[in-house]
């Protein structure tokens, strides 16, 4: 488990999210008042990229940008668009001393004054973008680890999983939510559009301890490790269904809601995973143990894992404690 740094306070459903963090803030071991300035700035820019989405059909911004990322992937003009909403947004606040960010090919830089870390990949699932698929935000917060007045350095960034202080997701779906932890239960709020706010909607969320969906891109079956194919033939043998969008914020959302198991393993094309390791495992691992879930890369915690580069990769399994347990132990 992640560290939990605030006890718990119930606020009931309707809740909007500036009162939450501010009620949550009294409960804080560090309360300054910094941690939730920052989530609401995520938040914000949240808005803003959920604006931007909504018209994207409109104002001509679907397609590709013309470039690719440090991944060799081809980037969306959405990736670019919602990268620059979340960078300027943690600039402004002023709480952030460095970025890293799945667009971005070494760190940002930013207040060397600031106390926090943000890991974010500002637009996953984009290949969705453009035929009106759920897409979403995934975002990881850590404490910085240097002098306070100097620049992040390496150790900063590259801090496991099992070191976040905070962690969300924003989903872009049917509705936007905004689903976060900050080591104390998980809680989702639905965006109003109307009002402009995020209102409470899923108090303490749990994830089912067993589940009967299963995620995973079977198109590259053939490349999976023995033990992932047993797996998943033991799925298929139970009768579970199969269900896989191909956006991992929305797949991992509706398995947390109903129970299941999202996978992406090595795979012929990914030998060591397609998922990012700091943008996108870390965060959903400690929203998944949060939930009383589990997250591993097949055998051991996501967590623990201790990165050696920013764009690391790794095999991902998330979602129910026992279907990730019985797919870990294989
Ligand atoms: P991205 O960060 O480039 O958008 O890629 C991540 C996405 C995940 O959202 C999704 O689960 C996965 O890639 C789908 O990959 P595939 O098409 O190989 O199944
Ligand atoms: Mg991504």
């Amino acid at each position: 488990m992640a560290k939990a740094e605030n006890s718990r306070i119930a606020l009931p459903v309707g809740t909007n999210l500036d009162r939450f963090i501010m009620k949550n803030q009294e409960a804080f071991a560090y309360a300054t008042g910094e941690l939730s300035q920052l989530l609401r700035d995520l938040a914000y820019a949240g808005k803003v990229v959920n604006r931007e989405i909504n018209m994207a059909g409109l104002a001509g911004i679907t397609g590709a940008y013309g470039a690719e990322n440090v991944q060799g992937e081809e980037q969306q003009n959405l990736d670019v668009a919602a990268n620059i909403r979340f960078s300027r947004a943690l600039k402004k606040g002023g709480e952030v001393v460095a970025v890293i960010s799945e667009e971005e090919e070494d760190i940002i830089h930013l207040n060397p004054h600031g106390k926090y870390i943000i890991a974010i990949d500002p637009l996953d699932g984009s290949s969705n973008i453009d035929v009106n698929v759920s897409i979403g935000t995934i975002f990881s917060i850590y404490r910085r680890k240097s002098e306070d007045g100097t620049q992040a350095d390496m150790q900063d960034v590259l801090q496991p999983g099992n070191e976040q202080v905070a962690a969300g997701y924003i989903l872009y779906g049917s509705s936007t939510m905004f689903v976060f932890t900050t080591g104390a239960g998980v809680n989702g709020f639905t965006y109003e559009p109307s009002l402009g706010e995020y209102i409470l909607s899923h108090q303490d969320m749990t994830i089912p301890a067993n589940g009967k969906i299963y995620s995973v891109n079977e198109g590259s079956y053939n490349s999976f490790q023995p033990e992932v194919k047993e797996y998943i033939e033991k799925c298929r043998e139970r009768g579970h269904s199969a269900r896989y969008i191909g956006s991992l914020v929305a797949d991992f959302h509706r398995n947390l809601l109903k129970g299941g198991i999202y996978i992406y393993p090595a795979t012929a094309k990914a030998p060591k995973g397609k998922l990012r390791l700091m943008y996108e495992c870390n965060c959903l691992a400690f929203i998944a143990e949060q939930a009383g879930g589990m997250a591993t890369d097949g055998k051991n915690s996501i967590m623990d894992i201790i990165p050696t580069e920013l764009h690391q990769r790794v095999p991902f399994f998330v979602g129910s404690k026992e279907m990730v347990e019985e797919a870990s132990q294989l």
